[in-house]
């Protein structure tokens, strides 16, 4: 059955991966299942095509058959469940890399994304200079719990896991401001998971879309 997600036709992020099509683009490459792209403007997003796959106009979506999925938590646990290589055998084991997965979606991700948004969306309020080192040292508390609690192991819990995708996949928007390199063993867990080369095929993947060349003609 043919796969196709959706993803930004250009990513703002001019192909750093950081737009989430990404995560499921590795999920996909995670579990070895071919897929094909259906790159969307931003104005295309809003029309009533795309909001019939996802409600919220956004990308990545996903379609296999008559399933359509959107939210990339979702995208990705479906993809673990039918098939094999993100998720452990072991009942127990499969229980806690679900609970990472929700642990980066939920709990790391969240002050993450404030952060991002205070240093993107709020550099001219009068109160930016105040807010924006309170926002990231929530970031900083998070993290930093994180990494004691992964200590000195390679994954959060075992063998790489779905919960291991997601989490790398929400730490590596902590890169850009400098806040994730301040916690080294988080920074070197990052890396692994990028040095996967499930990661470095998704990666390339959209890289290869967001430096393309547009049409001339
Ligand atoms: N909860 C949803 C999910 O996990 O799938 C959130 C999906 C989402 O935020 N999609 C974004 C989107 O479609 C793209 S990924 N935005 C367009 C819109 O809402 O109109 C978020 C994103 C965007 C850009 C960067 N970047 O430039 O670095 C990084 C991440």
């Amino acid at each position: 059955m043919t796969v196709t997600i959706t993803a930004f036709e250009r990513s703002p992020d001019g192909g750093k991966g950081l737009a989430r099509d990404t995560r499921v683009r590795w999920a996909l490459e995670e579990v070895g299942q071919p897929y094909e792209v259906r790159l969307v403007s931003f104005r295309a997003m809003k029309e009533p095509a795309h909001l019939s796959l996802h409600p919220f106009g956004q990308i990545p979506t996903y379609e296999e058959g008559e399933l359509a999925l959107f939210e990339t938590g979702s995208i990705v646990f479906h993809l673990a469940e039918r098939r094999p290589g993100l998720l452990p055998q072991d009942a127990n084991a499969r229980a806690r890399a679900i609970t990472w997965m929700f642990a980066a979606l939920s709990t790391i991700e969240p002050p993450i994304l404030e952060f991002t948004n205070a240093k993107l969306l709020e550099a001219d309020k009068p109160w930016h200079a105040e807010r924006l080192p309170i926002v990231a040292d929530r970031v900083r508390d998070r993290l930093r719990l994180l990494s004691a609690r992964l200590g000195d192991a390679e994954w959060l819990d075992g063998a790489f896991s779905a919960g291991d995708l997601m989490m790398v996949s929400v730490l590596l928007r902590a890169r850009p401001s400098g806040i994730l390199n301040e916690f080294p063993s988080l920074a070197a867990y990052v890396a692994r998971g990028e040095a996967r080369p499930a990661y470095q095929r998704a990666f390339a993947a959209q890289l290869a879309v967001n430096t393309a060349k547009p049409a001339t003609d």
